[in-house]
């Protein structure tokens, strides 16, 4: 009898739907047929792997009201957030679309011969993705996977495969061969393992925890397989005595609150400058308290539920002990509801060090530019950051000083599907999207002709 596990909503704690739980052996299934759909795929020509993939990414314009409401059921997502992640996903495909046209080789001068290279795919890629954010992850490892001429084995979390299974169903309707992308439900230890030792499987990517993290590259390295990890994160959000005070206090609570901080963006720790400390606190407290939390289906609705009573417990823990400034609101029931929290901290507590990955911000305040660096770099982490000041050089110096892939200056962007995106230290390994990503897909063959 097939093993199923119940998909939950997090903001009414209800049941949604069966999954079934694929065994090792369902897992080894599913590769074989990925091997066999990635030869014909990689032996076609590029406008042909180009078409299919813009097919794809109109297929999936055409559910973003569906996969929208899909991931407000299942992840408590903001309808909002909910639809810019699906009308993302399309975007991500369109923009790797281009890629199987430009994945040029280099001719090489050689003595007595010509020298050629090409990108070659790795054949089939595993790629794990974690439940915080499950359709757009996924796609910044299937989009250029596919488009490099691979085959992909897709493993959503268990708490969150919905989006990812009608993604696999979309590519189907889109004319996606059976068998190029595969979306397999099944736990971590099981399906997640199975891509890291099974040989067929040639490169992997894991988005998820570091400790996970760590043990998937470990089994990647025991087989000598490529892999791309993107982990955890504690980030900072500097905010200098020249800043727009208004505008950095305006936008500090979406930079952390923003999907109840289950983000691994999250500037999660909030550096201030001493002598503008008080100020800042005055400004940020009102635009804590008037942060929307809700019924994710809302439109107005800001931040929804947490993903589960477990990790709510967990968050809660951070609070023990901790020196709480003041706490906006969140709606009582059945939902993993957890009010947007501001702790004021210093850099040794626990707070400040360990990622929360809930609504939970830990202001810190710092004297001078060579603090502010120093503080900031005092984490094991180094995924994102902002830095908020009105002097020029002083944005150059620190965003350089600050060990973090993904920095902004005066804002908090961290995800353009056209720029690199990943982490430093124990946030990871290797950049997904930008315009490099296609060819981290590939292997670089090198052919000498004789003349
Ligand atoms: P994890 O517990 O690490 O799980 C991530 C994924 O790995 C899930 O699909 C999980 O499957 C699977 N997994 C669990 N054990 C595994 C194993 N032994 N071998 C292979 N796969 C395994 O993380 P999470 O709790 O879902 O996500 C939160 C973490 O992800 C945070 O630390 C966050 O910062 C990080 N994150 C990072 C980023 C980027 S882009 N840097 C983005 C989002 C999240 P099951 O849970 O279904 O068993």
């Amino acid at each position: 009898m097939t093993s199923t596990f119940t998909v939950i909503n997090p903001a009414t704690a209800q049941p949604i739907r069966e999954i079934a739980r694929a065994d090792e052996a369902q897992t080894d299934a599913a590769i074989a047929r990925a091997v066999s759909a990635q030869r014909s795929w990689a032996s076609q020509p590029p406008v042909a792997r180009a078409d299919a993939l813009r097919a794809f990414a109109r297929v999936v314009e055409a559910h973003v009201e569906e996969l929208a409401r899909l991931e407000v059921l299942n992840s408590g997502h903001p309808i909002g957030s909910a639809r810019w992640e699906a009308s993302h996903v399309a975007q991500v495909l369109n923009f790797y679309a281009g890629a199987p046209e430009r994945l040029s080789g280099q001719q090489i001068p050689v003595a007595g011969g010509l020298d050629v290279t090409f990108h070659e795919p790795y054949g089939v890629v595993g790629i794990i993705v974690p439940w915080n954010f499950p359709m757009t992850i996924a796609s910044w490892g299937f989009a250029p996977a596919l488009a490099a001429g691979n085959a992909v084995v897709l493993k959503p979390a268990e708490l969150t495969p919905l989006t990812a299974i009608r993604l696999g169903e979309l590519a189907l309707e889109a004319g996606l061969p059976d068998g190029l992308f595969t979306v397999i439900t099944g736990s971590g230890s099981v399906v997640g393992q199975r891509f890291v030792s099974h040989p067929d499987v040639r490169k992997v990517v894991f988005t998820g925890s570091t400790s996970v993290g760590t043990d998937v590259a470990a089994g990647c390295a025991r087989e000598l397989k490529p892999v791309t990890l993107e982990l955890g994160g504690k980030s900072a959000n500097i905010v200098f005595a020249d800043a727009d005070l208004e505008k950095a206090a305006a936008a500090a609570p979406g930079a952390v609150f923003d999907n109840a901080g289950q983000d691994c963006c999250a500037r999660s720790r909030i550096l201030v400058e001493r002598r503008v400390y008080d100020r800042f606190l005055e400004l940020l407290e009102p635009a804590v308290r008037a942060w929307r939390v809700g019924d994710p289906a809302d439109e107005g609705t800001e931040m929804g539920p947490l993903i589960s009573a477990s990790h709510r417990s967990t968050v809660a823990g951070f609070l023990d002990g901790a020196n709480v400034a003041f706490r906006g609101s969140a709606p009582d029931g059945d939902g993993f509801w957890f009010a947007p929290t501001v702790v004021l901290a210093e850099p040794d507590d626990r707070i400040a060090r360990e990622e929360v990955f809930g609504p939970v911000v830990a202001v810190l305040p710092f004297d001078d530019e060579a603090d502010a660096i120093r503080i900031a770099n005092d984490t094991v982490y180094g995924l994102a950051g902002s830095i908020w000041t009105e002097n020029l050089g002083r944005a150059v110096r620190v965003s350089r000083g600050v060990k973090s892939g993904v920095l902004s200056v005066n804002s908090h962007s961290s995800v353009r599907y056209w720029t690199p995106f990943g982490g430093m230290k124990a946030s990871g390994l290797g950049r997904e999207l930008g315009p490099d990503a296609a060819e981290h897909f590939t292997e670089t063959k090198n052919v000498f002709f004789a003349t």
